[in-house]
């Protein structure tokens, strides 16, 4: 749908709940409570909503104490989720969202869905925050303040790596721009979500960088991040997220993958490729997705099955 649709549909409704996705990343988070500042500037009665833990670096965005806080009414005129390629990625919040008057999805993930009546969807879109702001830059660019501009620019940079990925376009930039007009600390937001790494962090890098795996003449790496490197360094799986990108850092790997244990025996896993690898192929066998270069899914096994059936879907798409 057209931009100028979605705001007349927002407009009709009263009540609205937005919905971020499970595992929740900055864009999802942060496009929903930019959404959610801007609709409460022009009188929606608005909640936020996320099943699963926000992480560490999420702690001191605009508004995020807010998430989950509101008493969940029994039904919304309208329903948004937020960067949630399929329905399943609502989690717990699936029968709430699906129970609205209207329901709306907002994003930028490759898959095709249906599960929304209305839908904003844009793969060429760097973030969901690009397309959160485009809807305030034509609904009325006036209430575009510092703590929405900031929320937009973390949703911006972190789903860009840092404006590096082939995701960010001429448009992505031209937001980011006019974002930073707004007087938001641009640098510090990168220094923070790019740069900055805790103590913690730092001392579960040293211990599993030293046994990645190579495949294919280096053209594979795998790492992986098992529950004795979380209790052996105090960390927790939250220190393991974005470290895939060092793989993808070494020339000559062109797929890197990072396998963490979240309980016995099931695995989070992440795909970053180079060029025309295609990471939501790889994820796509595993029943998860994402985008071009960076994709991801859950998986359950044995870790020694796990490992292999991965490499073996890496080595095909080769
Ligand atoms: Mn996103």
């Amino acid at each position: 749908m057209e931009i100028n649709e979605i705001i007349k549909l927002i407009k009709s409704a009263k009540s609205i709940a937005l919905f971020s996705h499970i595992n929740p990343d900055c864009d999802t988070i942060c496009s929903s409570l930019a959404l959610k500042t801007f609709l409460q500037k022009v009188g929606k009665d608005v909640s936020a909503f996320c099943d699963g833990d926000l992480k560490y670096d999420m702690s001191d965005l605009f508004g995020v104490s807010s998430v989950n806080k509101d008493a969940v009414k029994s039904i919304y005129d309208l329903t948004i989720a937020i960067d949630c390629a399929a329905e399943d990625r609502l989690g717990k919040y699936r029968p709430l969202f699906k129970k609205a008057r209207h329901t709306m999805c907002i994003d930028h993930h490759l898959q095709d869905r249906t599960y929304a009546e209305y839908n904003l969807i844009d793969s060429k879109s760097g973030a969901t925050a690009e397309l959160i702001y485009m809807i305030i830059e034509q609904w009325d660019k006036a209430l575009l303040d510092t703590d929405i501009a900031g929320l937009l620019y973390t949703g911006l940079v972190t789903d860009t790596g840092n404006f590096s990925f082939s995701n960010v376009s001429e448009r992505t930039m031209m937001i980011a721009s006019k974002l930073i007009a707004c007087g938001i600390p641009s640098a510090d937001i990168s220094f923070k979500h790019f740069r900055s790494i805790s103590f913690d962090t730092f001392r579960l890098k040293t211990r599993v960088f030293s046994n990645i795996h190579f495949f294919e003449d280096n053209k594979i790496g795998i790492i992986s991040f098992l529950h004795e490197d979380f209790v052996a360094t105090g960390t927790t799986v939250a220190h393991s997220s974005n470290l895939v990108s060092d793989i993808t850092n070494i020339a000559g790997v062109e797929v890197g993958v990072s396998i963490t244990e979240v309980k016995p025996n099931s695995y989070k896993v992440s795909i970053r490729t180079h060029k025309d690898v295609n990471a939501n192929e790889i994820a796509m066998i595993f029943g998860g997705g994402g985008h071009k270069n960076a994709a991801g899914f859950t998986i359950n096994g044995f870790y020694g099955n796990v490992v292999d059936d991965i490499l073996k879907a890496c080595k095909d798409c080769l």
